[in-house]
């Protein structure tokens, strides 16, 4: 088993987001990441914040995940939390196509609030164990996903979970396949970058 970290060492934090329509399951998938049950009432979150220290890959770190609002009426606040995220989770629930087709709305404005052309996420298509409720598809996920450049996951929060853990800890890796995450940096004076947006 890997030793509990030194509390004096300096650990990276991972600052992820938690994103997609009201009613997907971002809340059932980050409580079960986090106290390891599933909550079968609907409870419309405005914002919940959770933190702990895990080890992903043999490294220690410090995971902070903000459970956002997917209502339609707290949408204000989201570009101001998209601004805090190192990466994200983009949720849709294979049951709701609605939640599907809304998709490329998080995503585009992920990039348009970070300014870059991409930026450390994952599809997360939830609720996989409805299977006879079920309306779309894994093709329709993976090829969305194949779009963005972003990889692909299929999850449920329900019990016995499935890809929950895997789905948070994927996010941290390819935060780290990009370098320190944004929140860890020292600030700097920003260089201009070159433009990669034309290149879609
Ligand atoms: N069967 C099944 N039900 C799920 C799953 N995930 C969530 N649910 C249920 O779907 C409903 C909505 O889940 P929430 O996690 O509250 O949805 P949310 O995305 O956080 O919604 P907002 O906070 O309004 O944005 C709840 O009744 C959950 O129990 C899943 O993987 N499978
Ligand atoms: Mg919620």
């Amino acid at each position: 088993m890997a030793a509990v970290p030194n509390q004096n060492e300096n650990l990276m934090t991972y600052k992820l987001v938690v994103v997609g329509d009201g009613g997907v399951g971002k809340s059932a998938l980050t409580i079960q990441f986090f106290q390891k049950m599933f909550v079968e009432e609907y409870d419309p979150t405005i914002e919940d914040s959770y933190i702990q220290h895990t080890d992903i890959d043999g490294q220690w770190c410090i995971l902070d995940v903000l459970d956002t609002a997917g209502q339609e009426e707290f949408s204000t606040m989201r570009e101001q939390y998209m601004r805090t995220g190192d990466g994200f989770l983009i949720v849709y629930s294979v049951t709701d196509r609605a939640s599907y087709d809304h998709v490329p709305e998080f995503h585009e404005l992920i990039l348009k609030v970070k300014d870059e052309c991409s930026f450390p996420a994952l599809l997360v298509a939830n609720k996989v164990d409805l299977v006879h409720q079920r309306v779309v598809r894994e093709e329709e996920g993976q090829e969305m996903a194949k779009q963005f450049g972003i990889p692909y996951i299929e999850t449920s929060a329900k019990d016995p979970p499935q890809n929950v853990d895997k789905a948070f800890q994927n996010v941290v890796r390819i935060i780290r396949q990009q370098g320190i995450p944004q929140s860890n940096r020292r600030p700097s004076r920003r260089e201009p970058k070159p433009c990669c947006c034309s290149l879609m």
